[in-house]
């Protein structure tokens, strides 16, 4: 499939003005004056890294100039700064990057220099790792598609990231659903150091065909070879026809960065052999001809554009640095401070089991809040998910908000991080636990520091779903606990309900929320757990644990379906004379630490249980803090049952039996704690 393109290299067919053609010439020489004023300062020890633009010039002014920042979207990557200025950002914006000041837009000093966010111009934040904003762009897109926006996104990164799976995960999604994003691939022929032939079989574009999309090559040298490429793509991505993907030949005239030197892996005489296809000659040379530029206007601009970076450099560095590094984990920081100290009631509401709450809760939400997509494996109709969570959402509330996606967790996550960036409210079903792990970059990288790495500028709104934990004979790769994984991780919130009226209030309350929050299902309790599921808005709020029980003799402190095993064991130790109190902790991010002192001041003992193996498990840190902050209150040695060193749950019930934590485990833990 190709591209139809009239003669890209005369502007007057591409609509171009003289006007035009200066604004492109000069937005080149800017950022070429501007690249190498910044390699100076480098090597001069003003500022600790570069990354280097030049020789990409005139792929990403032509590039810029083919969309509109006040509605189409953008995601360029770290050797942009040419797509950035010509976009719309200033050099003081890319210098106080470059000098991580406070006032840089991008991240305020968190990020590498380079790594472009401006939300007033619609670029998304960007990270340092390669292929991740891909799925972003298809995230937006989709929101933008289903808005009925006629807004495109444009989406970079160099041709090594075209080997990443997030690449070919968005481009099969964009495919599918003919979203208007346009991939503009700029192939320097080098990945750091690795050569394109070592990294990319066959040739970029071609790759296209199999994701049903047009594929063309433009020389990236030439502005309007890749204006023209591009404006034809965005004609096609407003008219709804869908992606594009462009590559554009190029080559970067320095290193890779300012910490690389390049002699290693390139002669010389190549980059020389580049550098007379220098982009910016070249375009000088065409407008000199078409009588565009004289020789005065090519003087003014030169002297402009010094004094600009001159100008910008002065203001930048002597402008004040950043102070505060702790700010923007959250946008919703939930700091508990009220313990529980009574057995929490149970909400009015037909009896039901967790499944059924789940299911109606997001159906409840679905049908409050037109913005919130339902999104996964298998969720949408007439399956409805592997365990039916999502039964019945496609069909009351359409394909486009509760819709299946491809097979590939990174997408599903990666598609939430977009849709949460253009306004939408993703709810995401990974459908076992086991295999969220592809999305663990997404989720970690991406999601859930985005606030952060955005000086606050972004917010990432989304809820994941995961049915985890075993006890259903599952085996090795459908019954793994991953809590430990998620807690660990400043910007994600960890809760996991226990009861339907729980996961129905949790599950609100993760909607409702701004930051990421990952709600852990224990598959075990789907249809276990039995009890009122509340109506209405009902609420849990994140981070309050609760209590199930009160004892004096000591605390098992457990979330999931070991608080539910809990539960019953603390009535069977009760027969035996032994009263235990139960905290089920519900959020393990934030943790609800007053409830927890509370309950080691009342009985002194404690007992933390839970299903994922003890090394570094969750009941570590709950045992650490105890130890740190509450020793003085203990009578015994905090105790923790948990999963013998084993990677996973075996299949055969006769062996599953024998390591996964179970009510008789818990009695004889209780027993041996409450005698000590
Ligand atoms: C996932 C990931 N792996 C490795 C790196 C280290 N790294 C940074 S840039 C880069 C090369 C990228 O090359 P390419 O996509 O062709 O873009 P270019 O830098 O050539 O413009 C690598 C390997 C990274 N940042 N992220």
């Amino acid at each position: 499939m190709t591209l139809e393109l009239d003669s890209v290299i005369d502007h007057n067919a591409l609509g171009l003005s003289d006007e035009d053609l200066i604004s492109l010439y000069r937005n080149m020489v800017l950022a070429r004056k501007l690249d190498e004023r910044m390699w100076a300062l480098n090597r001069q020890g003003r500022v600790p890294f570069v990354v280097s633009v030049s020789g990409h010039e005139a792929t990403q002014v032509g590039a810029a100039a083919a969309i509109d920042p006040s509605r189409d979207w953008s995601l360029p990557y770290y050797r942009d700064a040419a797509f950035a200025l010509a976009i719309g950002m200033s050099p003081e914006d890319v210098l106080a990057g470059v000098f991580s000041k406070a006032s840089d837009p991008s991240s305020g000093g968190r990020q590498m220099p380079a790594h472009w966010s401006e939300p007033d111009l619609n670029i998304l934040t960007q990270s340092s790792v390669i292929g991740v904003q891909y799925p972003h762009a298809c995230g937006i897109a989709y929101q933008l598609q289903r808005s009925g926006s006629d807004s495109v996104v444009l989406v970079d990164g160099g041709e090594g990231s075209t080997s990443e799976g997030d690449w070919h995960e968005a481009m099969n999604f964009a495919g599918i659903h003919k979203l208007p994003v346009i991939f503009l691939i700029q192939n320097n022929l080098y990945a750091i150091s690795v050569p394109a032939a070592s990294g990319v079989a066959g040739q970029v574009a071609d790759r296209a065909a199999g994701y049903g999309m047009p594929g063309i090559v433009v020389d990236g040298n030439n502005v309007l070879d890749v204006y023209g490429a591009m404006t034809a793509a965005v004609d096609r991505a407003r008219s709804g026809e869908g992606p594009t993907l462009i590559e554009a030949k190029t080559y970067r005239y320095y290193a890779h960065t300012s910490d690389d030197d390049d002699k290693l892996y390139r002669s010389r005489e190549e980059v020389e052999l580049w550098r007379r296809k220098d982009p910016i000659p070249a375009f000088r040379q065409y407008l000199v001809e078409q009588r565009v530029l004289s020789d005065a206007l090519e003087k003014e601009i030169d002297a402009e554009v010094t004094e600009t970076i001159a100008t910008a450099v002065k203001s930048t560095e002597s402008s004040p640095d950043p102070t505060d590094p702790l700010s923007h984990v959250y946008a919703n920081p939930i700091e508990p401070e009220t313990a529980v100290t009574e057995i929490e009631q149970e909400p009015d509401g037909e009896q039901g089991n967790l499944i059924t709450a789940i299911n109606r809760g997001l159906h409840s939400l679905m049908a409050s809040d037109d913005r919130m997509l339902v999104f996964g494996e298998d969720v949408a109709d007439p399956k409805g998910g592997v365990f039916k969570a999502t039964k019945g959402l496609t069909d009351a509330f359409g394909a486009d908000r509760a819709f299946n996606t491809p097979l590939a967790e990174a997408l599903v996550i990666g598609l939430g991080v977009g849709m949460a960036a253009a306004g939408a409210r993703p709810c995401a079903e990974i459908q076992f636990a086991d295999f969220i792990h592809p999305g663990f970059n997404q989720i970690v990288s991406e999601l859930a520091r985005i606030h952060y790495r955005s000086n606050g500028r972004w917010n990432m709104p989304m809820t994941i779903r995961v049915p985890y934990g075993g006890g259903i004979h599952g085996a090795m790769y459908h019954s793994q606990s991953i809590e430990a994984f998620y807690s660990h991780v400043p910007g994600l919130k960890v809760v996991v309900p226990s009861t339907p009226a729980d996961a129905v209030g949790l599950l609100r309350s993760a909607m409702e929320d701004p930051d990421p929050v990952m709600v852990l299902e224990p598959k075990k309790l789907y249809r276990l757990a039995n009890g009122p599921i509340p109506t209405g808005d009902h609420r849990v709020p994140i981070g309050k644990a609760a209590l199930r029980r009160i004892g004096s003799d000591l605390t098992i402190i457990a979330y999931g379906t070991m608080s539910h095993f809990s539960v019953e064991a603390a009535g069977k130790l009760a027969e035996e004379g032994i009263e235990a109190s139960v905290l089920d902790l519900r959020s393990l991010r934030p943790l609800d630490w007053p409830s927890i002192e509370a309950a080691v001041k009342r009985t002194s003992k404690v007992l933390i249980v839970h299903e994922d193996n003890k090394f570094l498990g969750f009941g570590a840190e709950v045992a650490a803090q105890i130890g740190e902050k509450s020793f003085e209150w203990l009578d015994a040695p905090v105790s923790r049952y948990a999963t013998p060193e084993i990677p996973a749950f075996p299949f055969a019930l006769a062996l599953e039996a024998q390591v996964m934590p179970n009510v008789e485990g818990i009695i004889e833990h209780a027993r041996a704690l409450a005698h000590y």
